[in-house]
């Protein structure tokens, strides 16, 4: 039985990848949770699995080498998957400080807990361990409107204080594996969406402002174009490249699925309109008239597109879920999770909201 020590696991990916593991693995696996439950960290997205006597959690910082070092000294762990991080552009903008703490340093921590467990005296690796660093697409900068895709070999190019704490820490993780011959591999993925995600982001804050009748903040001219892959094919992939992923290889992992901004609005607005059931009275509430144009993002990226074709050729990954089936899930898991919205919005969020959007 294989024992997962995931980071960031009450966080949006790393709990929706806790969920398809259970399904998937169900009693043949053991996972620990190592979150700092920072106002990302929710242990409500966990809920369901809490009780299984193969999953545990502990709350700790993987900056702080003393709780990290002892999950690795007191288990036996076989792959380490890496999703804790500051992960909101916006708040790098603000506050960059914890991103380079979190981002890069606990990343250093993380290689250095697995690395003296799993390092023989001859200085190689015990058989059948790997980290798996979870990173972005953001790592490789913007492409024009009509300018191709990232591809694995595509140069770092980082432009926000978030997406320059990411390349530091694949960097990192790259020193240890060319270093080190340490086993690991990287996954850039483009952005995802789906249930749990907590809405400072762009789709869930659509959702849950629309559903209230409140505007619709879009940065820039709207045009600003990213990649959207459903959260679940993510967990998969990550998934199918820790099973077959080639040791010391970097994988892209994106949805091959374009839009611009203002286009996700308005399949929202659409969505929202025909899934609600008549006499709902939040029907009359979703408007195209909410949405707002609003100052645009410092130093926004204008286009993220990745060319998914080397773990489609090596590792046999394809995103399963159509945009048009993804939305439709997310938004009705968010109509069955109104209390969960409720509680993630309420204290800090509003103080968050205000400050950013002063609209
Ligand atoms: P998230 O912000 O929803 O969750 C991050 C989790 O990490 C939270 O549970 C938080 O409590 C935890 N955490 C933060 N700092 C910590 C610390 N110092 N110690 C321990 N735990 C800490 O993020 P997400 O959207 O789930 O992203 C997960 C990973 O995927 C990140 O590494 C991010 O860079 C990467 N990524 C995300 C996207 C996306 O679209 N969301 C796209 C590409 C890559
Ligand atoms: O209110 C908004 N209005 C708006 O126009 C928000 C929150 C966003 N936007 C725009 C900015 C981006 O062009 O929407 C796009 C998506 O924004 P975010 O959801 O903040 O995502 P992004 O900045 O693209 O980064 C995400 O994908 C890559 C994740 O947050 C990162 O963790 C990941 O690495």
């Amino acid at each position: 039985m294989k024992t997962y020590l995931v980071t960031g696991g009450a966080g949006f990916i790393g709990s929706n990848f806790i969920h398809y593991m259970f399904q998937k693995y169900g009693d043949d696996i053991r996972i620990i949770n190592l979150d700092k439950l920072t106002y990302a960290g929710n242990l409500e997205n966990l809920k369901s699995v809490e009780d299984r006597e193969n999953y545990a959690f502990v709350k700790a910082d993987i900056c702080d080498w003393e709780a990290v070092n002892r999950i690795f000294q007191e288990n036996d762990i076989d792959r380490v998957v890496h999703f804790a991080a500051e992960s909101h552009v916006d708040r790098s903008i603000k506050d960059p400080e914890v991103f380079v703490k979190t981002n890069v340093l606990g990343t250093l921590v993380m290689l250095n807990g697995a690395k003296a467990a799993w390092e023989l005296p001859d200085g190689t690796f015990k058989e059948g361990k790997k980290f798996l660093h979870v990173s972005t697409d953001e790592v490789y900068g913007s492409l024009d409107e009509d300018g191709g895709y990232f591809y694995e070999t595509t140069p770092y190019a980082p432009h926000s204080p978030y997406s320059a704490s990411k390349a530091s820490s694949d960097m990192l993780v790259k020193s240890y594996m060319d270093t080190y011959k340490f086993p690991a591999n990287i996954t850039n993925c483009s952005n995802n969406y789906g249930p749990y995600q907590f809405p400072e982001k762009l789709i869930p804050l659509i959702i849950n402002n629309a559903l209230q009748g409140k505007k619709l903040p879009v940065y820039g001219d709207g045009k600003n174009v990213r990649d959207w892959l459903y959260v679940e094919d993510h967990a998969k992939g990550i998934d199918m490249v820790m099973e077959k992923g080639r040791l010391f290889e970097t994988y892209n992992i994106g949805g091959h699925n374009e839009k611009q901004n203002i286009e996700i609005i308005h399949i929202i607005l659409n969505t929202l309109r025909e899934m609600l059931p008549e006499g709902d009275g939040r029907r009359k509430l979703v408007k195209d008239s909410l949405i707002t144009y609003v100052e645009d993002r410092k130093g926004h990226d204008r286009r993220y597109a990745i060319a998914p074709d080397k773990i489609k050729k090596e590792v046999g990954w394809l995103p399963d879920t159509r945009f048009e089936d993804g939305i439709r899930r997310t938004i009705q898991w968010f109509f069955e999770n109104e209390e969960w919205m409720k509680n993630v919005t309420s204290g800090n969020y509003q103080k968050y909201y205000e400050e950013m959007y002063q609209i």
